[in-house]
């Protein structure tokens, strides 16, 4: 007789074999909180009624059931959360609010109550985003960077506001609210003149930032945008600067760079620099396309960055991907699930031992153990791990 609590009695034992201690491993797992960002649900509409998504991002695909409304999305997620084991966050954009008649420039912490009290009751952390696109005053391709002081002053009010939100929910909620800010500002031909629009977004944002709040301030850069193509002016170089001098920290997307630049390859060298990283996990096929997340070999190496940094505390892990060709519900599932998987497989790893080996200069070990380690029976450990959160082990 297989059942699967003796396949995972196998498994611990062979884990055990290596040094490794899989009830440690699971207990690490299920505290590390993943947020999961709300805009999967409607494919980046919100609930404002303009319903044209601008600003260079698109989710595509006329798959049903998209949701229309907040109790619907709020629906959804819960159904989601059903086959999702682990601490889960809900990442929301200013657009999710009750904000039908209120303009991005007035929200308040109130537009969000009804959220505020849906996380409570199912003992969810939120956190937030401004919105600075699908707007009449975005439809430029500038905002906190526009030539038009007015423009510009229309978003860093957004911003301040947005602020102020996520601190009202770190109030609630006990922990700090992660306040990440993305403009998709940008030209879609050659700039003329590229240190402009720099000059005035360093100008936004001290002014966005001068307020001392409770959250967690993280800025994205992006390389590229539709019909935003030759020039960003939030690239990488910026907010990497921006943020080491102002002491903010910066998220990273995974579908920001050039297709063969890796962001597993760029966290640790961040982390010496920079104190609280936001990941925004997502999966570009060819461009920044926003593919629901794969466990692939590059999911993997992201949790094993993370984990043997030991930058659990440090690296906050947010999905953010759109696909409104398949089931909404299930392509949040099968996101988070997969980042909870290659978060086990990275603690799964006998790490100190590959790590002695390599300051040993023996890279023989290193590789026999790095390849043999892909066949150990990580699976048995995830399906006990479902089983104890009572979680389908198989959706
Ligand atoms: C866009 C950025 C950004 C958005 C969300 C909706 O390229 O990745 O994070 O996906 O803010
Ligand atoms: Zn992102």
């Amino acid at each position: 007789m297989c059942n699967t609590n003796s396949l995972y009695e196998l498994a611990k034992e062979q884990y055990a074999a290596i040094g490794v201690d899989t009830g440690h491993a699971l207990k690490v797992l299920d505290g590390i909180p993943i947020s999961m960002h709300c805009w999967q649900g409607d494919d980046i509409k919100g609930f404002e009624g303009r319903g044209e998504v601008t600003g260079g991002i698109q989710s595509t695909g006329d798959y049903p059931g998209a949701a229309q409304n907040a109790d619907e999305l709020r629906g959804m997620i819960n159904k989601a959360l059903s086959l999702i084991p682990g601490k889960s966050r809900i990442n929301l954009h200013a657009m999710y609010g009750d904000v039908q008649n209120v303009d991005r420039n007035q929200i308040e912490p109130c537009h969000f109550e009804a959220w505020m009290q849906w996380a409570g009751e199912y003992n969810l952390s939120l956190d937030f985003n401004p919105t600075l696109f699908s707007h009449p005053k975005s439809a430029q391709g500038l905002t906190l960077s526009h030539p038009d002081k007015e423009i510009r002053e229309f978003w860093i009010d957004h911003c301040k506001r947005s602020r102020r939100i996520a601190d009202c929910f770190t109030k609630k909620q006990g922990n700090k609210s992660v306040a990440n800010l993305w403009i998709a500002d940008g030209f879609k031909d050659v700039p003329a003149d590229t240190l402009s629009p720099r000059e005035r977004l360093v100008e936004s944002l001290d002014a966005i930032y001068a307020e001392k709040l409770d959250v967690i301030d993280v800025l994205e850069s992006k390389l590229f945008g539709l019909g935003l193509e030759s020039y960003t002016v939030g690239s990488h170089e910026f907010y990497m600067g921006y943020a080491v001098k102002n002491g903010l920290g910066m998220c990273i997307d995974t579908g920001h760079f050039h297709p063969t630049e890796m962001v597993s390859a760029k966290i640790s060298a961040v982390s010496l620099f920079v104190d609280q990283i936001l990941l925004h996990v997502s999966r570009g096929v060819r461009w920044d396309s926003d593919h629901v997340v794969m466990l692939d070999d590059e999911l993997i190496a992201i949790a094993r960055e993370i984990v043997r940094g030991n930058l659990l505390e440090r690296v906050h892990i947010g999905l953010d991907f759109f696909d409104g060709s398949i089931d909404r519900v299930s392509a949040w599932a099968i996101g988070m699930r997969n980042m909870r998987k290659a978060l086990l497989i990275a603690l799964l790893d006998p790490y100190k031992t590959l790590q002695q080996a390599e300051w040993d200069f023996d890279f023989t070990k290193r590789l026999v153990m790095s390849e043999e380690l892909k066949a150990m029976p990580w699976s048995a450990v995830w399906h006990e791990y479902c089983e104890r959160t009572g979680k389908p082990a198989i959706m």
